[in-house]
């Protein structure tokens, strides 16, 4: 049965820079590119060149993303590649001005993000997120891109899931820059949406239009009544962090409190609170799954120590998905998207919501006929179906894109899981669209 879509519902796919571009020699080195050659940090040793060598196929890519009929593209600019120092580096402009063009001549409305993780090696070195002035160097290169695209670019976002970011990159270690220190990793999430705050003032100064950043707003889910506790941590940690701040409540006080321990919080000021709450026009959720946080078990001590790695001062506790899951392990919950949507409802009541990403590694059966990958499309179909359901309870949600357009670099996983609706093959790069590709071509072409 078609999917009822909401009249002028926007439908499209997302990638980003450091997962499909690779042509490295051709910008400012990352802290992804310094992350992926350190032995071990990557599972298979992939590194950012070639990726999809997307640089030097745009104009294949931008024709695919006209054969599958999307409505708009989320990519994502390169700050190394966009910009060297504080100066434009005018072959990434060009290449950005070609990407934006090329996608306005399709009829495909350019949506794009400033930082989706690749932040110059330089301004790791310097510090990078745990650093105020990291903000501040942000924010110049935000108004940078601003003047130069505001008149093509329909949709902007500051950040992409500042969580993984913060969290990830500066805790578990588990992504670049692989630093292990809880406190910096406060402080890197308090910059990094201090950094969106004063992007946001600066795009808006250069004309730019529709300005949101996108979260990945993970719903928690208490098993039991004694892990209230432990639930209420982790989202104040996944989730609050990042909400109250934008919605001008400041660091969550019982982080604050439980934090402690690993950070005397001395990098937060009072009077950044108008620009941690910048009024935005719109915000991004990445969905993909829920956590369910269960007692400890004591079988279990590896996996514990691993996930709670992630989350100062956390009390004890497991992540307990339930089946079915996806290839990351990731527990299919499609209604689980309204859960997402609730939190964030809650704190930004009257900012309409873009689902930016959603979609699934899953295993796929290559024959003669083609590349059949039928769990993703059933996953891709249950929450689009979800979607329009919360939307018809009231949920103010104007958009979805697919995560992702084609196979890419999975960060830490390199390549070994697969989330595209298109193949690419890493010896030769050849583009193949999945049976996925083409079901989601044959949803966009059905809508009245
Ligand atoms: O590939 C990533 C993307 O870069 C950010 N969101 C989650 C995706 C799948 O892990």
């Amino acid at each position: 049965m078609a999917i009822d879509f909401p009249p002028g519902f926007e439908l499209g796919v997302a990638t980003s820079a450091w997962q499909i571009e690779g042509d490295v020699a051709g910008r400012g080195r990352c802290n992804w590119d310094d992350f992926s050659e350190r032995p071990g940090a990557v599972v298979d040793g992939a590194t950012g060149e070639p990726a999809c060598d997307h640089v030097h196929r745009l104009e294949e890519d931008l024709d695919l993303l006209m054969w599958m009929g999307v409505d708009a593209y989320r990519f994502s600019i390169s700050w190394p590649r966009a910009m060297d120092g504080d100066r434009l580096r005018p072959e990434g402009i060009d290449f950005y001005d070609r990407l934006i063009d090329g996608l306005l001549a399709r009829g495909i409305r350019p949506v794009a993000t400033l930082f989706h993780w690749d932040l110059p090696s330089e301004l790791e070195a310097a510090g990078g997120w745990p650093n105020r002035d990291t903000a501040l160097r942000f924010a110049d290169y935000a108004a940078a891109m601003g003047e130069r695209y505001a008149d093509r670019v329909d949709r902007w976002a500051t950040l992409n899931e500042p969580w993984c970011s913060a969290f990830l990159g500066y805790c578990s270690g588990y992504f670049a820059p692989g630093r292990k220190e809880p406190g910096a990793s406060l402080a890197a999430a308090y910059h990094l949406i201090l950094g969106h705050g004063l992007a946001i003032e600066r795009l808006r100064s250069a004309g730019a239009r529709n300005l949101g950043i996108v979260l990945n707003v993970i719903p928690v889910i208490s098993e039991t009544e004694s892990m209230d506790d432990a639930t209420r941590h982790v989202d104040a940690v996944q989730n609050r962090i990042f909400l109250d701040l934008l919605a001008g409540r400041g660091v969550p006080a019982d982080l604050r409190q439980s934090a402690s321990s690993v950070t005397d919080w001395s990098f937060v000021r009072e009077d950044d609170n108008a620009v941690l709450s910048a009024p935005i026009d719109w915000i991004g959720e990445n969905y993909y799954s829920v956590m369910r946080v269960a007692e400890p078990d004591l079988d279990n001590t590896a996996a514990i120590g691993q996930d709670t790695a992630a989350f100062p001062a956390c009390p004890p506790l497991r992540f307990a998905p339930r089946p079915p899951f996806t290839d990351m392990g990731w527990e299919i919950l499609p209604e689980g998207i309204e859960l997402a949507l609730r939190e964030i409802t809650d704190h930004l009541p009257g900012v309409p919501i873009w689902i930016c990403e959603n979609g699934a590694a899953v295993e796929e059966v290559t024959d003669a006929d083609g590349i059949h990958d039928a769990v993703r499309i059933e996953y891709i179909d249950d929450h689009l179906r979800a979607l329009t359901r919360a939307v018809e309870r009231g949920f103010d949600v104007r958009g979805y894109y697919a995560w992702s357009l084609m196979d890419n670099l999975e960060w830490a996983s390199g390549w070994t899981k697969k989330f595209g609706m298109i193949r690419v093959d890493p010896e030769t790069g050849t583009r193949t669209p999945k049976d996925s590709a083409r079901w989601y071509r044959d949803v966009l072409a059905a809508r009245p």
